[in-house]
């Protein structure tokens, strides 16, 4: 693909370098006389990301988004708009989340282009979960994060005329519409898309068969659609966190870590507990494999870290409260209210979230990098623990009643 194809100049390792001397903005950010890497890394579904570190130890990262879905190719074509959305949501959510997003320097919207902090002594989470390594923090960090935005990206803690503002600028129907499809519709009416190891498939059809499960993804689907609360990450998986631990290892005894929230094209103006719940999903998706390596410590580990977001989510909640916008009608009724609606929501996001990596279309590698036999137990486990969390949560929505359902599904 070059620049001709797509009609804006698409970076290559050779020319970011010179992208960034001629932009006065970055220029002072890392000697580009002196680079010791600069690498194409992205991994991700949709974009190019390049990493820059001059001799110094200095860095900058550039983030291109593409005309089409990476992971797909040309014949999934997208706007490549979606990288104004992350530099703007990015920015507003280091306004209310100081320290657990990247720092943006700029945004070039001839090329759809992000030039942010350089987080390369962190590393992606998932890769370290697979690993069976622990970041002491992270799960709290998280909850911090998206209680952050809940309460400074929402009337809650805005203006209510600045935050209509807000929503409208970063109104993202064409990445909404993805998670719309893939996330909620496809697990259960397949449009091509999905794949399964053939000791899945009868799951996978009973999973499209369990009316209950179908009809709980419906309601999931109209909430995500109709419940505009904050400015939300939208895809905050564990590969969308970046984590570093004082410790290089992440092993038990090590200073608490620190973790940013990346990648956040998918945000937009949508319900607080849909970021909970991608988190509580992955973390159960964590979990199960670690069950299936036989690593029941690591498995606990991960199980734990759905009440570690959850806990640390409410309190910030409830420290923020005090300082909401309209305490006049907005009394402490109305935070019990939607903290419980949070919780219950959380798993009804989750396990959609599970559902989708199982099934559809953009998998896990903590599942898919299984060896086939124990991958289609833990695909089981997975598919098992999202359908029965859409009627437990009726009967008792606390994270530790997920946690225990979630335990008592895995693969041995
Ligand atoms: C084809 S895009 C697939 C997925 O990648 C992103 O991370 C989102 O989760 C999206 O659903
Ligand atoms: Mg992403």
């Amino acid at each position: 693909m070059t620049t001709d194809d797509v009609g804006y100049q698409v970076l290559t390792a050779d020319t970011a370098a010179s992208y960034v001397a001629s932009r006065p903005e970055l220029a002072s950010l890392i000697d580009t006389t002196s680079l010791a890497r600069v690498e194409e890394v992205g991994d991700g579904n949709l974009n190019l990301v390049f990493i820059l570190t001059d001799t110094a130890g200095r860095g900058v990262v550039l983030k291109q988004a593409l005309p089409y879905m990476r992971l797909v190719g040309p014949d999934w074509p997208m706007r490549p708009d979606r990288a104004r959305l992350e530099a703007e949501i990015t920015s507003v959510h280091a306004r209310v989340a100081p320290g657990l997003v990247p720092d943006i320097y700029g945004y070039d919207p001839e090329r759809y282009l992000i030039a942010m902090e350089d987080l390369s002594d962190h590393r992606v989470w998932r890769g370290a979960l697979n690993e069976g390594l622990r970041h002491d923090g992270v799960a709290e960090a998280m909850g911090r994060y998206v209680a952050s935005v809940a309460f400074g990206t929402s009337p809650l803690g805005m203006d209510p005329e600045e935050q209509k503002r807000l929503a409208a600028s970063t109104s993202n129907g064409e990445l909404c519409r993805i998670t719309e499809d893939l996330v909620f519709t496809e697990p259960y009416v397949d449009a091509g898309r999905n794949g399964v190891l053939p000791a899945n498939e009868d799951d996978a059809a009973a999973l499209a068969a369990d009316a209950e499960m179908v009809a709980a993804m419906g309601l999931a689907k109209w909430k995500f659609m109709t419940e505009g609360e904050a400015i939300i990450h939208g895809d905050l998986h564990t590969g969308s966190v970046m984590v570093r631990g004082s410790d290089p290892d992440g092993k038990p005894g090590a200073q608490p870590s620190t973790a940013r929230a990346i990648d956040s094209e998918f945000g937009f103006c949508g319900p607080v507990a849909f970021d909970l719940g991608a988190l509580w999903a992955n973390y159960l998706i964590a979990a199960t494999r670690g069950a299936a390596l036989g690593d029941a410590v690591h498995q606990e580990w991960c199980l734990d870290l759905v009440v570690n977001t959850w806990t640390s989510f409410e309190s910030e909640i409830r420290e923020r409260w005090p300082n909401r916008v309209d305490p006049r009608v907005w009394h402490d009724d109305l935070l019990e209210h939607l903290v419980a609606h949070w919780r219950q929501d959380a798993w009804l996001f989750a396990a959609a979230k599970m559902a989708r990596r199982i099934v559809g279309l953009a998998k896990t590698s903590d599942i898919e990098t299984l060896d086939p036999d124990v991958r289609a137990l833990a695909a089981r486990a997975v598919l098992s623990t999202a359908r029965s969390a859409v009627r437990e949560r009726i009967v008792d929505s606390s994270p530790t009643a997920l946690v225990e359902l979630a335990r008592s599904l895995q693969p041995t």
